[in-house]
């Protein structure tokens, strides 16, 4: 396969309701879309899931923008992809440059994606995938109230969801936690700090031992490692982590210090397909299961999450929710859906071209820009 071109979008879409978290609040979603052509006549697609604002990682939409624009895509346009290997080995060559692993992801993805798409496979073959069926969870934001939150949990376990990952922050932890534990008695239940603690509230993280919860998600700074393995030894809870796993080699070290029993994997927090599958093969050995990451994606990516989490390794249920979870009218049709309540149908598609709207792209896109090899 050689590029014949690529274009890159700028969307802006509503969401039904803002997003809260520890670190601030998203009321619509900015994200880029890359579109590779093959010389063939294949197409394929990624989301680019950097946010609008660094608060959760330091990438943002525009820096990614320059990127992916002055870097990433220049230095794949001349790329000639023959099989499987061939696609892994993008990773190394987006390596030189440092970091930014959310840009690099998505042009990775994207020529994975046309790559499936020329050579009419599907991309769970490619990565190595058998599932047929995902479990799928909720990831609620932080609420006005003990009440609503207790109410919205109530509304998605009706609507199938699996498990409830609950944001927490100081102040904003054991009371809704202790609400809900008493309202749902044994439903799977997780918090996610999203690094709003420190090690000195080591007393308080304790007292969450008592809740029972599946695992705690990155407590702590969003680039440490070390006092996190220092947490996990004083806390029953597993420590999951989100933020501090960056590639393969923080999944490595993370592992080799007792900084996690958990990991969230996230496609573009990784840099892409080839760096999640370095991950997903040494933590499958090692023992340490993994649940895929959400980062409120269009179908796009949804439709991504749901290819890699179709792998062995992926023992937990995700974030990844139907796409009217944020989106009254999602870019791909049809949208996710539920197959059964509470799971995703795996399906084998080759790449999700298939499923974009081309004009509901058109629809949200303020800004393109085209390379040509
Ligand atoms: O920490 O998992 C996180 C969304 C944006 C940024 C970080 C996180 C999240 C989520 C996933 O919690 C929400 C979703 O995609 O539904
Ligand atoms: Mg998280």
């Amino acid at each position: 396969m050689k590029i014949g071109g690529v274009v890159m979008r700028r969307l802006e879409m509503p969401m039904r309701e803002p997003f809260v978290a520890s670190y601030g609040t998203e009321w619509s979603k900015v994200l880029l879309v890359l579109e590779v052509h093959t010389q063939a006549g294949g197409v394929g697609y990624a989301e680019c899931v950097a946010m609008a604002e660094p608060l959760y990682t330091e990438e943002t939409s525009e820096t990614a923008w320059l990127m992916l624009r002055d870097f990433f895509i220049p230095s794949l346009l001349q790329v000639e992809i023959h099989d499987v290997a061939g696609l892994r080995g993008l990773t190394n060559r987006l390596a030189r440059f440092r970091g930014n692993p959310m840009a690099k992801a998505a042009i990775e993805m994207a020529v994975w994606d046309a790559y499936a798409a020329e050579t009419q496979t599907p991309l769970t073959t490619l990565l190595g995938g058998g599932k047929t069926h995902i479990p799928v969870g909720i990831s609620v934001g932080i609420q006005p109230s003990t009440e609503r939150l207790v109410e919205k949990v109530a509304d998605y376990l009706a609507q199938g969801f699996r498990r409830v990952k609950v944001k927490i922050k100081p102040g904003w932890d054991l009371e809704p936690l202790h609400a809900l534990r008493a309202a749902f008695d044994s439903v799977p239940l997780w918090a996610d700090a999203n690094s709003a603690y420190q090690l000195e509230d080591t007393e308080r993280l304790r007292q969450l031992d008592e809740l029972g919860l599946m695992m705690i998600e990155q407590p702590l700074g969003h680039d440490d490692m070390v006092d996190h393995a220092r947490l996990q030894s004083i806390l029953h809870t597993p420590i999951c982590l989100d933020e501090s796993i960056r590639g393969a080699s923080d999944a490595r070290k993370a592992i080799q210090i007792g900084a996690c029993r958990v990991m969230n994997l996230k496609l573009g927090r990784v840099g892409g397909f080839g760096e999640a599958l370095r991950i997903h093969d040494l933590c499958y050995s090692a023992g340490v299961p993994l649940w895929c990451g959400g980062m409120l994606e269009t179908g796009i990516g949804r439709l991504h999450n749901i290819a890699i989490a179709s792998l062995p390794g992926f023992q937990l249920p995700g974030d990844t929710a139907p796409s009217d979870r944020y989106f009254g009218e999602d870019i791909i049709d049809p949208p996710v859906e539920f197959s059964t309540p509470g799971e995703l149908a795996v399906e084998p598609l080759c790449g999700v071209a298939e499923r974009v709207v081309p004009a509901r792209l058109d629809k949200w896109t303020t800004a393109r820009l085209t390379f040509r090899p």
